[in-house]
């Protein structure tokens, strides 16, 4: 029996596991929305959730709201250097103000702002150094007043 290269070829890749999002432009997926609070109302020094998580190839909506009286940052290297940027945008009452290409090291919202980071996690890993970096007068750091957080990608 002779068997053509390129049928051969066929019966190897069918008889892969292929991912679902495996094939096209993984910035172009319809975005998982995961919304943090950075800081409460009532000004705790927090994020909630304080945990997060993300799977490699699906694209997310990371939306940064700042409900508290203080400007905060969201800063993970790590995360930083795990990811695929697509965008930021920046939004004020749900109306579209910038947005910005390129990659992202980390975000900036001031009281009552609105950002949103769109990417693709591309390694996987387990961090904790979400964190914000902000100082009070006096000198004790949101960070150290507890503004810190855990990643995970798998
Ligand atoms: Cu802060």
């Amino acid at each position: 029996m002779r068997i053509s290269v390129a049928a051969l070829v066929c019966l190897i890749i069918a008889g892969l596991p292929m991912p679902a999002h495996a094939a096209g432009d993984l910035t172009r997926q319809k975005p998982i929305e995961v919304v943090v609070e950075l800081g409460t109302k009532d000004g705790e020094m927090r994020f909630v959730p304080d945990r997060l998580e993300f799977e490699t190839g699906k694209l997310y909506k990371l939306v940064l709201v700042n409900p508290s009286p203080h400007k905060h940052y969201f800063t993970s290297p790590t995360l930083a250097s795990k990811v695929f940027t697509r965008k930021a945008e920046v939004k004020h009452d749900g109306k579209k103000l910038a947005e910005i290409k390129g990659n992202i090291a980390e975000i900036e919202v001031f009281p009552g702002g609105h950002s949103e980071w769109w990417f693709v996690p591309v390694a996987t890993g387990t961090f904790s150094d979400l964190h914000c970096h902000v100082k009070e007068e006096g000198g004790a750091s949101h960070k150290d007043m507890g503004m810190v957080g855990t990643i995970t990608i798998q």
